[in-house]
């Protein structure tokens, strides 16, 4: 008998517990994200040494509707000084903190962030630690989202700045792709920014048919150590997760490193060919190439040497 499309609907979308992991880099706004769905200071944010979130915490709302949404915030998992070690401590950690399993992943970026290699490398991270199928968890969210209002610009004609591997990223998430100003104070542009994002971790739970990600995922590593006692098997997955991190961070990010090189380079020829071109763009662009540069060399240097991957 086939299912009735709207009964199908309710059904899938009829969980109690709704668990809301928020990963990114440190000072792109994840917790301030956490706090607008929350409507409340649950989580200290500023980017200072205080304010910056050092351990994954879990705080939860309850809906009107009576069902609970939970908020996982991570420390800077992507950020270049996050060692393996620390993301799988973290990520288990995550895991753990979510009983009912990781319904959705919000993957934070800034819109005022430049360089944005890390970002790219963060989803290929995310892919090698939980496999491909982790990308239907996703939903992007782009933060300081007032700075494309205060330049007048939609997110279209802006992210035409960004690399092309980053853009792609973004287009390829399209319809699961939300801009947030975390700042406002107008309540109504809040209320209207929280429920559309609810909307979309909505229709990305109903696209899941329901279930939670990190179930299948941590059924399959705990049916392989059968009869391992709890601790054992996070040390187990922990290694397993260090060694994937390890392993994707130092070959992504040397590609994107050079890749990013590159672009860098043809992009800063065209603005010198270019009559148009001003010379405060020019100065960014070696600004950037010089910083890319830098890094690109750095990871280089460490892979020579056989360094544990810190770059995320
Ligand atoms: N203007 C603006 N600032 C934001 C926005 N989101 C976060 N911030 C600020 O960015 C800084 C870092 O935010 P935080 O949530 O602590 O970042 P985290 O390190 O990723 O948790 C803080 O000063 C926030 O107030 C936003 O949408 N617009
Ligand atoms: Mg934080």
């Amino acid at each position: 008998m086939e299912a009735d499309p709207i009964i199908d609907w309710k059904l899938k979308t009829e969980i109690n517990t709704i668990n809301i992991v928020i990963v990114g880099r440190t000072g792109s706004g994840k917790s301030a994200t956490g706090n607008s769905i929350l409507k409340r200071e649950a989580f200290l944010t500023g980017g200072g040494v205080v304010a910056v979130t050092c351990s994954s915490e879990l705080r939860g709302t309850i809906l009107n509707d009576g069902r609970i949404v939970n908020v996982i915030d991570t420390p800077g998992l992507f950020d270049s000084s996050t060692s393996a070690e620390v993301i799988s401590e973290e990520i288990v950690k995550c895991i753990n903190l979510a009983k009912d399993g990781i319904h959705v992943v919000l993957m934070v970026f800034s819109l005022q962030s430049r360089f944005i290699t890390e970002e790219k490398v963060s989803i290929e991270i995310m892919k090698s630690i939980f496999g491909d199928k982790i990308v239907d968890y996703i939903i992007i969210v782009l933060t300081h989202g007032d700075f494309l209002e205060s330049q007048k610009k939609s997110l279209k004609d802006y992210i035409t700045h960004f690399p092309e591997s980053m853009r792609n990223i973004i287009q390829s998430f399209k319809n699961r792709v939300i801009v947030l100003d975390n700042t406002t104070k107008d309540m109504i542009k809040r209320e209207k920014q929280v429920k559309e994002l609810l909307s979309l971790v909505e229709y990305v739970i109903v696209d899941n048919g329901g279930q939670s990600y990190s179930n299948k995922f941590f059924a399959e590593l705990k049916e392989a150590k059968e009869g391992c006692s709890k601790e054992k098997l996070s040390d187990d997955v922990k290694k397993h997760l260090t060694e994937r991190v390890d392993e994707t961070g130092k070959s992504y990010m040397e590609r994107f490193l050079k890749e990013q090189v590159e672009q860098l380079e043809a992009k800063l020829r065209d603005e010198r060919l270019g009559r148009e071109s001003q010379g405060e763009e020019i100065r960014k662009l070696k600004e950037d190439l010089n910083v890319t540069r830098r890094q690109y060399e750095e990871i280089k240097k460490r892979k020579a040497k056989g360094h544990r991957c810190s770059i995320l």
